[in-house]
């Protein structure tokens, strides 16, 4: 009867046999199903027991005695009410004025999206995340927001997590439904490294909506506000805070450095209250702002832009929270900040220590410091669990003044060092890395334009090219593709535009674009887009978050959904097991729905035969079943 039901179903007829749709229609669970995805996730694990995960090959384990996370709280209903209740009955408008009125520095939790962005690689999984977020919603509900998605986690999600962004979100916001989430976006780059035509930004923002983000950071990789005003647009239309931002760079003391001045931020600032910003964003990304020009920039925008002020700042340096602190005594209104396991460096500074440092004061945040350590100690375990994917970065240091990269690049360019194998010429890639900026004649570094900065840095590093070789006309150079593309104006123009040699020498005579990308991009048809995707899926329905996924990361997407085939929600596994597989005697649990769990328990892993193959043998939820796979060792 029960296979029967589900046959029946118009959505099983339609070939909507799907993944949301078993997760999500648990009424019409059938056995079959729900046993073809037990067969899929057992599947993957003998996979990674015999092969293991080709993301942690030859990298740092975690400890042996490593134990599985303990969530802090179980969830609940019964939660305090807090931002995201005023965005849902008043709107972002009142949002802003909330903002204004309150006398405590607010702040933003960025834990899970920058936090491990900046530390891990931005590996940490759905699950680490869900089962922290019930605490939020308890405990933290003064919160201004959570950041929990955007940036990189986007396609690092399908990628490497074999994991849907979407369902992240939805999750969380199920068990967190008193607290504003809040995302990074790349304005017309979206969450991808190129700029996308309007419509596709225009969909994308109102799918993240729909799906539950409720303040969208909004930046432009060359402060260019022009090319931020469609997902500006976006955002307003969809009834969610528009946080337009200010990327900061250089050092505004600097007479050397006169590009980026005082005038230059609150010039831009208005340009984003124009263009309808509810909130302005100072945007730090690679920790450059010290607390003397903190002071002076806070004052100056408050007094000359109306908006309320959302700090955002990096601690690479060490001096981070210095730079909150004169911020918070200039009057910003709100400022971001990692949970303890998971600050400093790279990351945000420390949550906890701001919250102590402001006790008392008239900008005490108001939060409960017990339930930080609480909640940063369930994250320490998690970050146990991402040994393979950390820096080895061991302290804080002054050279970010010199390289200025972003946190979320920093540990990334050092990997892609170590894979060309310029690890021992670290300090050479940094001091050319400021080199290739000067080159490029001063630009905001952050994604994409700091990948590309990084692409030559390391090219030239490589290649043993100096900036004087580079730009002397005489010696020929092959420039990346990605600075070719920057140079013809596919990311937008930079502040006083692009210097006129170098791109000359890069352009080789070709034309460059000096308009906004997204003006001469034809929008994407979305209907064929979806019957293109929907076929290649071999006719599967496609739903509204599928298509959005697929239209910022076509190949990723596809790949991720014929994984997704071979098996199954992987996304339930714990950490441990989702990178290393288990051990003969382990037992974990998988809640594949809600109230449906695996219980697996792993009894034994065969000899190998002539065929290659090996037999890993399970008990599944006491059943035993046995699973073959190739040794591909
Ligand atoms: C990737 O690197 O392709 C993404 C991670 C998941 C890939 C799965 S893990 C088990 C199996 N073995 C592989 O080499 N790829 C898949
Ligand atoms: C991103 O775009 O992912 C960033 O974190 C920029 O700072
Ligand atoms: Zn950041």
């Amino acid at each position: 009867a029960f296979v029967e039901n589900l046959l029946k179903h118009p959505t099983f007829l339609n070939n909507e046999y799907h993944t949301k749709f078993i997760d999500e229609t648990p009424a019409l669970f059938d056995f079959q199903a729900r046993r073809d995805r037990a067969t899929k996730i057992l599947t993957y694990i003998a996979d990674i027991t015999v092969n293991g995960h080709p993301e942690t090959a030859g990298r740092n384990r975690p400890a042996a005695d490593v134990k599985p996370p303990k969530p802090p709280v179980r969830p609940s209903t019964d939660v305090t009410p807090g931002t995201r209740n005023i965005l849902d009955q008043f709107g972002p408008e009142a949002v802003a004025d909330w903002m204004r009125e309150q006398k405590q520095l607010l702040v933003t939790d960025t834990t899970m999206r920058d936090g491990h962005q900046s530390l891990l690689a931005t590996r940490m999984r759905s699950i680490d995340m869900i089962n922290a977020a019930p605490a939020y919603a308890q405990k933290m509900s003064p919160l201004f927001s959570v950041e929990c998605w955007g940036g990189a986690t986007f396609d690092v999600a399908y990628r490497f997590l074999q994991e849907c962004p979407w369902q992240r979100l939805r999750d969380i916001r199920a068990v967190m439904p008193n607290i504003m989430t809040q995302m990074l976006l790349r304005a017309s780059n979206g969450v991808g490294y190129t700029n996308y035509p309007d419509n596709v930004v225009q969909s994308f923002v109102a799918q993240a909506a729909a799906s539950g983000v409720d303040v969208f950071r909004v930046f432009d990789s060359l402060n260019w506000v022009e090319n931020m005003r469609v997902a500006m647009d976006a955002v307003i239309n969809a009834n969610k805070v528009c946080e337009g931002t200010i990327c900061y760079t250089g050092d505004m003391l600097d007479p050397d450095r006169a590009k980026y001045d005082l005038k230059y931020y609150v010039g831009m600032a208005k340009e984003l209250e124009a263009a309808g910003a509810h909130v302005l964003g100072l945007k730090d990304m690679a920790g450059l702002l010290k607390a003397p020009a903190a002071s002076k920039l806070v004052k100056a925008l408050k007094e000359e832009v109306g908006l309320p002020i959302h700090f955002h700042t990096h601690d690479t340096s060490g001096a981070a929270i210095s730079t909150v602190l004169a911020a918070s005594a200039a009057g910003v209104d709100c400022v971001d900040a990692a949970m303890d396991a998971l600050s400093g460096n790279t990351s945000q500074p420390t949550l906890g220590s701001i919250v102590e440092a402001l006790r008392g004061t008239d900008r005490d945040t108001g939060l409960d410091i017990g339930a930080i350590r609480e909640i940063s100690n369930y994250f320490e375990q998690v970050r146990a669990h991402y040994a393979p994917f950390e820096s080895g970065l061991q302290a804080p240091a002054s050279e970010v003044y010199l390289h200025e990269m972003p946190g979320g690049q920093f540990t990334n360019l050092k990997a892609q060092a170590r894979s060309l194998g310029l690890e021992e010429r670290w300090h050479e890639v940094a001091q050319t890395y400021a080199d290739v900026n000067r080159m490029f004649g001063d630009i905001v570094k952050v994604t994409p334009s700091s990948k590309v900065v990084g692409d030559m840095a390391l090219m030239m590093v490589s290649q043993g090219l100096t900036r004087a070789q580079v730009e002397d006309p005489a010696v020929d150079v092959v420039f990346p593709d990605s600075v070719v593309d920057m140079m013809r104006g596919s990311l937008g123009q930079p502040p006083g535009g692009w210097p006129a040699a170098i791109q000359k020498k890069i352009l080789k005579g070709e034309k460059p674009n000096t308009e906004r990308p997204g003006k001469s991009l034809p929008p994407v048809d979305l209907e064929a887009t979806r019957k293109e995707l929907s076929e290649k899926l071999g006719g599967r329905a496609v739903d509204d978050e599928d298509l959005n996924g697929y239209l910022m990361y076509p190949k990723v997407f596809t790949d991720y959904m014929a994984r997704h085939e071979t098996y199954g929600p992987v996304r339930t596994l714990p950490t441990q097991t989702f990178f290393y597989g288990m051990e003969p005697g382990d037992e974990i649990a998988a809640e594949i729905d809600p109230g449906k769990t695996l219980e697996i328990r792993l009894q034994a892993v065969s000899e190998i035969n002539e065929d290659g193959e090996v037999k890993v043998f399970f008990e599944l939820n006491g059943q035993p079943r046995t699973i073959r796979v190739l040794n591909r060792l």
